[in-house]
């Protein structure tokens, strides 16, 4: 006889005990994904309280070099009468003005920076500077350079075919040095003349 036809065997004492062990684990496993999910909404939380984006500002593109802050004048790094350190730049295809920033270390600098054409961005070095630069917004980046020396500054946006010749230098100079130049209150540059 075709040992296919014969019925199903019917259910031993034990197969009720396998059900359950299978359902328990399945459990354990929907469990485990639940707390992995919630441990990454409290860390995503904690991640963005402890670094939020910076809050949106708008700027005119079509103005932007006649009149306000990005005019040309008016871009590089400045010491307030308050001591604040501000460094302001634009990035354009395919270079930022200006082409090379001067920065205090162990002082907070402040990054002010706008796009004029098309998406560009900026990371500094082996530092935490990393922004984009969105034409029509402006991004603003707060930051303290542990260390004097030099770093260079790419665009990290691909921005068009000049894209991989689009970088600045930064020079990062010791507080004193810094001081000692910023102190007249005019813009510091450290471009070649
Ligand atoms: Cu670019």
């Amino acid at each position: 006889m075709n040992s296919t036809l014969l019925p199903a065997a019917p259910p031993g004492p034990g197969s009720e005990a396998v059900s359950i062990a299978a359902e328990r684990r399945w459990a354990y496993i929907v469990m485990a994904i639940i707390v992995l999910l919630i441990l990454m909404m409290v860390f995503t939380g904690l991640h963005w309280a402890s670094m939020p984006p910076s809050r949106v500002e708008t700027v005119d593109i079509k103005t932007l070099h006649v009149k306000g802050e990005f005019v040309e004048s008016n871009l590089g790094t400045t010491m307030g009468p308050d001591g604040k350190v501000m460094v302001r730049l634009i990035a354009q295809q395919y270079s930022f003005v200006p082409q090379c920033i001067v920065v205090p270390a162990g002082m907070p600098v402040t990054f002010r920076g706008t796009a004029t054409d098309a998406i560009h961005g900026f990371i500094v070095g082996r530092t935490n500077v990393n922004t984009m630069l969105i034409p029509g917004f402006v991004a603003t980046f707060t930051t303290t350079f542990s260390r004097a020396g030099e770093h260079l500054m790419p665009c990290h946006e691909y921005c068009g075919t000049g894209h991989e010749a689009m970088w600045a230098r930064v020079q990062v100079l010791p507080t004193a040095e810094f001081l000692s130049k910023a102190r007249g209150g005019e813009r510091l540059s450290c471009v070649p003349s």
